[in-house]
C-alpha cells in the first residue's frame, strides 16, 4: 500500500460533501503508465458487453466497458495498491470502503457522441450517500471535453429518471418512483468542469448530475471511471437489470455487497 497522501485538504472534502464532486490535481499521476496499458490491451480486447455507439455524420465511435477489472491486471493493481481506498475513505467520510466497478470509455476522435446528464445512481444496484466515482482522463482534457457537474444535484430527495442513452427511452419499464431531469443547463445549478492533466481526477458522488461533451476533437479520450462504496452504501433490488448489471449476485435489500464481488480495499 502506498503511504497516506496529502494531495488534497479539509477544504477538498467539505467541497466534496457540499457539491458531490471535487477535483483532485495529480493524485494519480504515478498510475498512468500503467492505466495506459490496461487500456491499450482493453482497446484491443473489449469483453462480450462493451457497448459501441456511433453518430450519423461523424466518422468515430464510442465503446464503453464495464467490470473488467479482475482480467485486466493493471486495473487491478491500480484498484489493490493506489491510494484510491484512502482518498474514497476520506471523501466518504467512511470507515471502510469496497471496490464497486471500473467503468472504460473510449471515445475515438471525432466520434460526436455526447453522454447526455445523469445520475449514476438510478442505474445501480445500490442505495446510500457515502459515494463516490473517479473519473480519470488519461491523457489531457480541454475544459470543452472534460466531465460536466451539477454542484450540489446529490442533495435531491428523489432520483432522476434514467434512460437508455441510444434511444432516450426510460431505462426502467417502471419508472413512476423516479422524477424528471431538471433543466441543467438553464437552472440555477453551478457547473463544475476543469480541463485536467494525467494523473487529475474528477470525483463525484453516484447522485451527482453529470454529462459530458462529444469529442468533436482530432484526438481520441480514453477515461477510466472507477466507483467506490463506503460505509451507508447497501444492496438494493431494482427488480430488473441494473447497468452494470450483476446478475446472480444473490443478495436481498438492506444487505452491504458481498465481499467476494466487491472487495473492501480501505479500513481504518
Ligand atoms: O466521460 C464521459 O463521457 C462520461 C462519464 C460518466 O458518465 C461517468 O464516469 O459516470
Amino acid at each position: 500500500m502506498e503511504k497516506m497522501i496529502n494531495y488534497f485538504s479539509d477544504t477538498d472534502i467539505e467541497n466534496y460533501k457540499r457539491d458531490g464532486v471535487v477535483i483532485l490535481r495529480g493524485v494519480f499521476k504515478d498510475w498512468i503508465k500503467v492505466l495506459e496499458r490496461g487500456a491499450n490491451f482493453h482497446n484491443k480486447n473489449p469483453s462480450a458487453s462493451a457497448l459501441v455507439h456511433k453518430q450519423d455524420g461523424f466518422r468515430g465511435k464510442f465503446l464503453e466497458d464495464f467490470c473488467n477489472w479482475r482480467r485486466i491486471p493493471e486495473y487491478e493493481d491500480f484498484i489493490l495498491n493506489s491510494n484510491l481506498g484512502t482518498i474514497s475513505a476520506a471523501l466518504t467520510q467512511s470507515k471502510s470502503v469496497q471496490f464497486f466497478h471500473d467503468h472504460y470509455l473510449f471515445k475515438e476522435a471525432e466520434s460526436g457522441v455526447e453522454t447526455p446528464w445523469h445520475q449514476d445512481m438510478p442505474y445501480y444496484c445500490v442505495e446510500g450517500d457515502q459515494t463516490v466515482s473517479f473519473w480519470l482522463p488519461l491523457e489531457s482534457r480541454e475544459k470543452s471535453v472534460s466531465l460536466k457537474c451539477a454542484a450540489g444535484t446529490h442533495k435531491f430527495s428523489k432520483e432522476i429518471r434514467p434512460t437508455s442513452w441510444s434511444n432516450n427511452k426510460s431505462f426502467y419499464e417502471n419508472d413512476t418512483a423516479f422524477i424528471d431531469l431538471p433543466d441543467i443547463e438553464n437552472g440555477d445549478f453551478a457547473i463544475k468542469q476543469w480541463s485536467t492533466k494525467p494523473g487529475d481526477v474528477v470525483a463525484f458522488n453516484f447522485k451527482t448530475i453529470h454529462g459530458a461533451n462529444a469529442n468533436i476533437l482530432s484526438s481520441i479520450s480514453r477515461t477510466l471511471s472507477f466507483r467506490l462504496i463506503g460505509d451507508d452504501v447497501r444492496y438494493r433490488d431494482r427488480k430488473a437489470r441494473t447497468s452494470p448489471n450483476f446478475e446472480s449476485i444473490n443478495q436481498n435489500n438492506g444487505e452491504r455487497l458481498r465481499e467476494d464481488w466487491f472487495p473492501v480495499i480501505w479500513t481504518n
